[in-house]
């Protein structure tokens, strides 16, 4: 089970032709857009609910279903808008990125036929403010579109309007949240809002909106072209399509692959990274989902199914498909305490386990590092944890509660071991004895 070249939708992956739109066009896109437009709403979001793509952002909510919450009829003369997530944050996420630079029309004629099937009146790509040449190059390729008539008045000869505006966020991890993102793009300061109600009842200055992620728009002229059977033939039932992977971390040759959904760790990582730096057996963990989800021990993840099922059967999740490699020279408990210290700096303070947790679990984990703390406060911290998780407004609280968690599940005699070496160290005893 791995994906052939013929069957790879981001052929530019890797730059090796120009982004521009004569060698886009030469790449198929912009091909007949207005036909595909001219099939309706209705059939484009049919199509894509059968082509079974699930978000790509991290969530993996059926991207079909999310269009199909769209209103059909304009209530108060009220606009819709499509909002696109290009803020690539997530520590070990790179794919955007990669989409960006090198193929930005796939993303600009996707924002164009989900804008249309979703009846909205422009599509706003709100970019990571640090992705500075890659913010160039998108406004250069919706430039280029405009020019050619392809988006604007008219957009493709299809006869319906549709706009696309590129906004540059300001360096901010939460405003990849969906709501904060909305917030910031009205000109406040980003901070998530409960839902629901959710965006597409009450989303961008109050009007339906949709929040999807880059990938997941940069696919869909690719599955209307070829067809949803063809994209639900990849990847295992319910978790359908290719994925671009991002491996980073301890292996012979990072890299950003597309690949089929569902493929096993294992082969991912022997035909497209050269397999793990020192051998197999010198894997520790992976963290395979972005640092959001917990990490999942080499044994376990081995033949575990590249996909949003399979990495959730081991405890973890695919998240952005942000694949981390960890060998045995890790300090495992340091990398975790990292992660706890980003988001503790993330944190957008607004809600009390977040803002007070976050930071009191990056001060615990600092301490587990050391080794300095009493064995019982292991469970303590793992308590906090579950003191966090599912109680804030947004999932940037579980997202610090969770690597923490898989931490303690699968490293505890670590911790335990760093506890009695450091206790043994400091003991009156050992003070003497070195005295
Ligand atoms: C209408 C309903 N809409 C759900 C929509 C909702 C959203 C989507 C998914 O977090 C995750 C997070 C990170 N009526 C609906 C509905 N929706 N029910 O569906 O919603 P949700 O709440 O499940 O997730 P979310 O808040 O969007 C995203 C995880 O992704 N993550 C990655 C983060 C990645 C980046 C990046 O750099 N690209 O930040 C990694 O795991 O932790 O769990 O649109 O409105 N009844
Ligand atoms: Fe802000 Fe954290 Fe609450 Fe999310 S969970 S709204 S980031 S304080």
């Amino acid at each position: 089970m791995s994906l052939q070249d013929k069957d790879r939708i981001f052929t530019n992956v890797y730059g090796f032709q120009p982004w521009n739109l004569a060698a886009a066009q030469k790449r198929g896109d912009w091909d007949n857009t207005k036909d595909i437009i001219a099939r309706g709403n209705d059939a484009i979001i049919d199509e894509m609910k059968a082509s079974g793509l699930r978000g790509r952002g991290g969530a993996g909510f059926p991207t079909g279903l999310k269009w199909s919450f769209m209103p059909k009829e304009s209530k108060d003369g009220r606009p819709s808008f499509l909002v696109i997530n290009a803020d690539e944050s997530e520590p070990g996420s790179c794919k955007d990125r990669e989409i960006i630079r090198h193929d930005p029309h796939k993303l600009i004629e996707g924002a164009l036929i989900a804008g249309f099937a979703m009846r909205a009146r422009a599509a706003y790509i709100y970019i990571r403010g640090e992705y500075i040449r890659e913010a160039q190059t998108l406004q250069a390729a919706i430039d280029e579109a405009y020019s050619a008539g392809l988006i604007g008045k008219n957009a493709s000869g299809s006869g319906y309007d549709f706009d696309v505006f590129m906004h540059r966020g300001a360096g901010a991890y939460i405003c990849g949240e969906e709501t904060a993102m909305i917030e910031s793009l009205e000109g406040k300061k980003g901070q998530p809002r409960l839902k629901p109600p959710f965006p597409a009842g009450a989303g961008l200055y109050g009007c339906p909106t949709t929040v999807n992620n880059v990938e997941s728009i940069a696919v869909v002229p690719t599955i209307l072209r070829r067809g949803a059977s063809w994209f639900s033939s990849f990847g295992a039932e319910g978790n359908h399509g290719t994925k671009l992977f991002q491996i980073s971390g301890h292996v012979d040759k990072p890299c950003v692959v597309e690949e089929e959904m569902s493929i096993p760790f294992r082969e991912l990582i022997e035909k497209h990274c050269g397999g793990v730096r020192g051998g197999w057996d010198n894997l520790l963990a992976v963290i395979p989902g972005g640092s959001s989800v917990p990490l999942v021990p080499a044994a376990d993840i081995m033949d575990a199914p590249m996909d949003f099922d399979g990495l959730k059967a081991v405890g973890s999740g695919l998240g952005t498909a942000a694949v981390i490699v960890m060998d045995k020279s890790t300090d495992i408990v340091r990398a975790i305490s990292r992660i706890s210290y980003f988001y503790k700096h993330e944190s957008c303070g607004q809600c009390t386990p977040c803002r007070e947790g976050t930071g009191w679990m990056w001060r615990m984990m600092e301490r587990l590092r050391t080794g300095d703390a009493a064995v019982e406060e292991i469970d303590m911290l793992y308590q906090v944890t579950k003191q966090v998780e599912g109680h804030t407004i947004c999932a940037l609280g579980d997202a610090a509660a969770w690597p923490i968690q898989g931490l303690i599940k699968h490293f505890r005699p670590e911790l335990e071991r760093r506890i009695h070496e450091h206790n043994a160290q400091f003991a009156p005893e050992t003070r003497e004895a070195a005295e």
